[in-house]
């Protein structure tokens, strides 16, 4: 029987970008394509049956896809120079607790599947877990097709360059029907486990995050013809936008704002940029500190970019409500987890968009690093092992 540990070694050199010291994957990359594959085999060799659904997810089945089905898993997607563990661990950990329930001889009682949800992170067209979204409703299929990446290849292109149908896209009412539960095994993204010492918890809740574009267009021009009181430079407002978010997070209560991407146009180093891209994460404990949060600072920035002789627009890209978990399951599973701890998280998850439509837990695994997203995230073995048991465990209780 092969462990979590063995399964993610399995899969640690496939889609991996050294170059940033992690792992680098978006839906249907060359990596990611390979890490489906290996999923898809995988599961085969345990006689799993393996379907796609319209929206790119890949799901496992043990036994006949039915109704009312147990449903684990996570996402094979990475960040740029992202960890080993986000995404990978949960699908590893449910077919290994797939694998130590049938060497226990369990056979459920209703059918138990893994799914595979496509574009979890967003890496490529932006939106974050743009499969579980159109498998939920959540995002309109037109607007998911239209969807397009750095290089202007929409989503609908990508999926039919993938072999799959793009006018399938959308709520997949059989698939959706057909999830009874949904529990998703996570690498912990922060350091809760480490402080209560427990090498596995559950989620009590998810932030409120979006993802808000805002684009400063100015004047372009030539870095060194330009007297420095002649310019409209974009990258200035940008510049004070992403020291405004900082200081607003600070006056939130836990709110958290983040300026992960900062693309100038044309971005040449004797050029003035036309235009600045800020992509703003704005997450909090509560929707409407973080729509105010974002209004703040789209009122900061308007002033900023006048004060330049720009412009600003602001795009919103995603949003996602807090999310509180089923308080009956996860009582049910915390206490049948050997009293396993209840914790929030700040990271967004597939679990989160399904948690609106079915009853849905989440089972964190520790991360002695606490870092997520970068190169140092990480889970010892023995946690991972944990993990497999712990998840095992909610899976026979659900499915028996
Ligand atoms: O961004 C997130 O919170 C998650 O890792 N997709
Ligand atoms: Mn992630
Ligand atoms: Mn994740
Ligand atoms: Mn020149």
């Amino acid at each position: 029987m092969t462990t979590a540990s063995e399964l993610l070694v399995s899969i640690d050199d496939i889609g991996v970008d050294r170059a940033r010291g992690g792992f680098s994957r978006h839906v249907f990359d060359h990596a990611e394509q390979e890490l489906r594959e290996w999923f898809t085999e995988q599961a085969r060799s345990r006689g799993l049956q393996v379907t796609t659904d319209g929206n790119a997810n890949l799901w496992a089945w043990w036994g006949e896809p039915g109704t009312d089905a147990v449903v684990t898993g996570s996402h094979l997607d990475s960040v740029p120079g992202g960890g080993a563990f986000d995404g990978p661990l949960g699908v590893v950990s449910a077919l290994a607790a797939l694998d130590l329930l049938r060497a226990e001889g369990f056979t459920p009682r209703r059918p138990l599947a893994v799914a595979v949800f496509a574009e979890e992170e967003g890496g490529r067209f932006g939106v974050p877990c743009l499969g579980s979204r159109l498998l939920a409703g959540t995002i309109d299929p037109d607007r998911a097709r239209n969807l397009r990446d750095p290089d202007g290849v929409s989503f609908a292109e990508a999926m039919r360059s993938a072999g799959m149908a793009p006018e399938r896209a959308g709520r997949d009412d059989v698939a959706l029907d057909r999830i009874g539960h949904f529990v998703e095994l996570h690498v912990e993204q922060g350091r809760g486990l480490i402080d209560l010492h427990r090498p596995v918890g559950v989620a009590s809740s998810i932030l409120s995050h979006g993802r808000w574009r805002f684009r400063f267009s100015g004047q372009g021009n030539h870095a060194g013809a330009t007297p420095i009181t002649d310019r409209r430079d974009p990258m200035l407002p940008a510049s004070r936008l992403v020291l405004a978010a900082r200081e607003a997070a600070f006056g939130t209560e836990s709110a958290r704002a983040t300026a992960g991407r900062l693309v100038p146009t044309p971005g040449g180093t004797n050029v003035i940029a036309s235009t600045v891209d800020v992509w703003l994460d704005v997450r909090s404990p509560a929707d409407a500190a973080t729509r105010g949060l974002v209004d703040d600072l789209a009122g900061q920035a308007d002033g900023y970019a006048s004060e330049e002789g720009c412009r600003v627009e602001v795009t919103e890209e995603s949003y996602a409500d807090t999310v509180h978990f089923d308080a009956g399951l996860r009582e049910e599973l915390a206490s049948l987890l050997d009293d396993a701890p209840m914790l929030p998280t700040g990271a967004g998850h597939d679990a989160g968009i399904l948690a609106a439509h079915k009853p849905t837990a989440m089972l964190f695994v520790r991360n002695p690093t606490g870092v997520s997203h970068a190169p140092e995230e990480h889970a010892e073995s023995e946690d991972c092992d944990t993990g497999v048991v712990a998840l095992a465990r909610t899976l026979e209780h659900l499915a028996s």
